[in-house]
């Protein structure tokens, strides 16, 4: 496997960071997690853009233009003949000393890892997940605005834990409101009376690429979309149940703690979006090698 740090590739064996890197020390940089299908690399646009986002909110300086990130992605992909894998994008403060003060850090460092693909088993999209709400809260948007990707993802992991102490793969994280942000790792959409709903993201959601996705596969499909404020009411009583996300894409809920959801099997909607989405996946993006 060859790694892309800061403009070089490496074998697996000899990329590495600095232990004095702030993004091991403090958690302080942003990532983004990837993925190619069919020789593309998918919304890789979108990927970048919502990076520097991220960037901007934890005043970061990405040290190359948006162009060059996309090149970086892709020649990565390329260079480890890629067709459909999982790429991992990562921009860290950079090197500094063991102060939190990220001025002491003179170069954020770029590193981009492409893999094959772990693939969830197909039963999780046949019969669908049982999922659960955890008692650890969303991070409030007025500390750690849960719309930033940075690497601290202490709150989702600690989440992620309580589910699997629960006997589940994933978990509903509430905010500080009781209102339903997401999951650990995806956005949560509901199915009610034909309309389409899922939090906004001052829930405390991340701008999932994969819900603006299905947000726009449904107002094309001339459903009603809804980004309001949910309760675990409201989930329960739902018709349908998904979580979204780049590794998940679209997975089934069928059960929230210990209530069926809907008929207790993944739901028609739910299973239209997933052919979309499917298709969507194996005909658009980002070209990794020459037609
Ligand atoms: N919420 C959170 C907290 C996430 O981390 C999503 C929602 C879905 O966003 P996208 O843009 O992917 O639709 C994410 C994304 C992994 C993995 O390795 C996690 C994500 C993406 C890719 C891989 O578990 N999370």
């Amino acid at each position: 496997m060859r790694i892309y740090i800061d403009g070089k590739y490496y074998s697996e064996e000899n990329a590495k960071i600095s232990v004095f890197d702030h993004g091991l020390l403090y958690g302080d940089g942003i990532f983004e997690g990837i993925r190619a299908y069919n020789g593309r690399v998918f919304k890789l646009q979108e990927h970048i853009d919502r990076l520097f986002y991220s960037a901007k909110a934890i005043l970061l300086t990405i040290p190359m233009p948006h162009a060059e990130v996309m090149r970086a992605v892709v020649e990565t992909c390329r260079r480890n003949k890629i067709r459909d894998g999982y790429i991992r994008l990562v921009v860290t403060r950079g090197v500094g000393g063991l102060g939190l003060n990220p001025n002491k850090c003179k170069r954020p460092s770029v590193i981009v890892i492409a893999d094959r693909i772990q693939l969830y088993p197909p039963e999780f999209y046949e019969r669908g997940l049982e999922i659960i709400t955890v008692p650890t809260v969303r991070n409030l948007h007025s500390a750690l605005n849960p719309a930033i990707k940075s690497l601290n993802y202490l709150n989702n992991i600690l989440a992620k834990i309580e589910a699997n102490n629960g006997g589940c793969e994933e978990a509903i994280l509430l905010n500080a409101e009781g209102f339903v942000s997401e999951c650990t790792g995806d956005n949560i959409f509901i199915v009610k009376s034909g309309q389409l709903l899922t939090p906004p993201l001052s829930a405390g959601a991340l701008y999932g690429i994969t819900r603006g996705v299905v947000i726009d596969l449904a107002k094309k499909a001339g459903m009603s979309v809804a980004e309001s404020n949910l309760t675990r009411y409201d989930l329960f009583n739902a018709d349908e149940c998904f979580l979204t996300g780049t590794g998940a894409e679209l997975i089934p809920v069928v059960k929230i703690d210990g209530r069926v959801i809907g008929t207790g099997k993944p739901g028609r909607t739910t299973r239209t979006f997933v052919e979309k989405y499917r298709a969507l996946t194996q005909t658009t993006g980002e070209p990794i090698y020459e037609s």
